[in-house]
């Protein structure tokens, strides 16, 4: 197809996901409203446009009754989304239970829950099966909707079984699954119980893609070394059958945000960002308030500094923005207090009448504002414990073609892999390191500002998140067709 150009008609897109990218909200028995949440998953297909794309997942809300499931479905057409209904208990099972507390900490190599041995096995066992009952859900969805030559793509870690459950159905239906977090070592990936039978559903698929060489690399040898599979520069072969795997790294949508930065609005917060933090640096982060983040860190990071350089106290000021998520979640509260814990105390230690060191905020910010705080930022603090990729990284190094900051960088982020030429790569468990590293930035002269900028600016606008979707699918196709002419020889 690549070889010909362009193909003379639009190829269906059936983009499978856990989440629709619309919220829903009832406003009566058979009426809703909906709104698009714009993440870089909905941003990067959204500028795909060689491709009709809908929409299948989970509309975020349990709707018991069928006039309400009948509305709904009638309200998201219109946006191209086909929602997949799952009950309170099966969300609470699959969704909080499986995916966010066992995948989630396993695969940034946070481990397995700790708490009482035999109740975890017990309930691993059921929350498992409600995993593979939720998948085989998202399957019985895409199977209703499917017609011959469309494209299934299906995304992370919380359909790994959908692959298999697909193929089962229609052995001929093109399927490609991507992984948004890091796949672990094997040595990692082997504690897990249904370790097999994960890996075996996830390599029914035609093409596995994740986001760095990695993690590929971690996949395959974990279905050497599990499954007594033959790993190839291609991927796993399992008698005869190749599954591709290959890294292919996402991007953003770096148009969107360079034009934001020309918008009136955006204009008009720059300059008052600028006036309410005159005469000092700016410092950022921006995650979602999630452990593999690592905001404690970040902080303590931050509290050494200004221990060491009393020069600096009145003269840098750490914005914190921290979007609450998966708030029901006792570790994710836990979370929640250690660091207002944390930034109360350095605050105390370090304020005075007037200014504090952190301005730390639990919420979301709008695009708009998102885009002025990090055109004004001069160093950005991304220190996660682990990230498949981390787009804040990103999206900081496209607002700042003017200011040319600096951005320190996680060397366990996906992004390392791409950014690491142009941005500070600490350790963020060393704390002593990233607090000298703070201090580098902020005394970095402007030449060498500038040329790290310059790489990373560079990486940023031309690996984009179109790019990166018309290269998976692309690589799908061709994987399929090869695999068709292997077959006929
Ligand atoms: P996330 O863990 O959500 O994504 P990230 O890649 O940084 O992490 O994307 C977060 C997105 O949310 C960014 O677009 C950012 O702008 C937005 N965001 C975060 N905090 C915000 C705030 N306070 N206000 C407004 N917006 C905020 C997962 C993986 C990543 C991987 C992506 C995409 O964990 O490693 O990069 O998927 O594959």
């Amino acid at each position: 197809f690549e070889k010909q150009g362009k193909r003379p008609y639009k190829q269906r897109l059936l983009v499978v996901a856990n989440r629709l990218p619309v919220s829903a909200v009832r406003r009566g028995e058979d009426s809703w409203s909906l709104e698009i949440s714009a993440g870089g998953l909905v941003s990067a297909l959204l500028g795909v446009k060689e491709f009709e794309a809908r929409w299948i997942g989970w509309a975020g809300v349990n709707v018991p009754d069928e006039t309400g499931q009948r509305a709904l479905t009638k309200a998201l057409a219109e946006k191209k989304c086909i929602p997949v209904f799952l009950d309170e208990e099966l969300v609470h099972q699959y969704y909080n239970g499986y995916c966010n507390n066992i995948l989630w900490p396993l695969f940034h190599y946070l481990g397995l829950p700790q708490e009482d041995r035999l109740a975890t096995t017990r309930s691993f066992q059921s929350q498992f099966d409600a995993y593979k009952k939720a998948n085989q859900m998202f399957a019985d969805v895409v199977n209703e909707h499917y017609e011959e030559g469309d494209v299934v793509w299906c995304h992370d870690y919380h359909l790994m079984f959908l692959p298999q459950c697909l193929k089962e159905h229609n052995s001929g239906m093109k399927v490609g699954w991507f992984l948004h977090t890091p796949f672990p070592s094997s040595e990692i990936h082997r504690m897990l119980p249904s370790r097999s039978e994960l890996l075996k559903s996830v390599l029914c698929a035609d093409i596995v893609g994740f986001h760095t060489y990695d993690y590929a690399r971690h996949f395959v040898s974990a279905c050497t070394r599990i499954l007594g599979l033959e790993g190839t520069p291609e991927g796993v072969e399992d008698q005869g059958k190749l599954t591709r795997v290959a890294a292919f790294p996402i991007g953003i949508d770096s148009d969107r945000f360079i034009k934001a930065l020309e918008l009136q609005d955006v204009q008009k917060n720059i300059k008052e960002l600028e006036a309410r933090f005159a005469g000092r640096k700016v410092m950022l982060g921006v995650d979602r308030l999630d452990m593999i983040k690592g905001i404690p860190q970040k902080i303590l990071a931050f509290e050494k500094f200004l221990e060491e350089n009393s020069n600096w106290h009145d003269q840098v000021v750490l914005l914190q923005i921290a979007v609450p998520t998966r708030t029901d979640v006792p570790e994710y509260q836990k979370l929640t207090s250690q660091v207002h814990e944390i930034v109360g105390r350095i605050n105390g230690r370090f304020g005075t009448l007037t200014t504090v060191p952190i301005h730390h905020l639990d919420r979301s910010l709008d695009f708009n504002a998102l885009c002025a705080l990090y055109a004004v930022t001069d160093v950005a603090l991304v220190t996660s414990l682990r990230d498949g990729m981390n787009l804040v990284s990103y999206e900081f190094v496209a607002c700042q073609d003017s200011k040319k900051g600096v951005l320190i960088l996680s060397e366990f982020a996906g992004a390392a892999q791409s950014l690491g030429a142009g941005a500070i790569l600490v350790n963020p468990w060393n704390i002593t390191e990233v607090a000298s590293s703070i201090g580098y930035a902020l005394n970095m002269p402007a030449d060498e500002r500038e040329k790290r900028h310059r790489h990373n600016f560079t990486h940023v606008t031309t690996h984009t998140s179109q790019e990166w979707a018309e290269m998976f699918i692309s690589e799908l196709n061709d994987t399929v067709v090869e695999a068709q002419l292997r077959t006929m020889h």
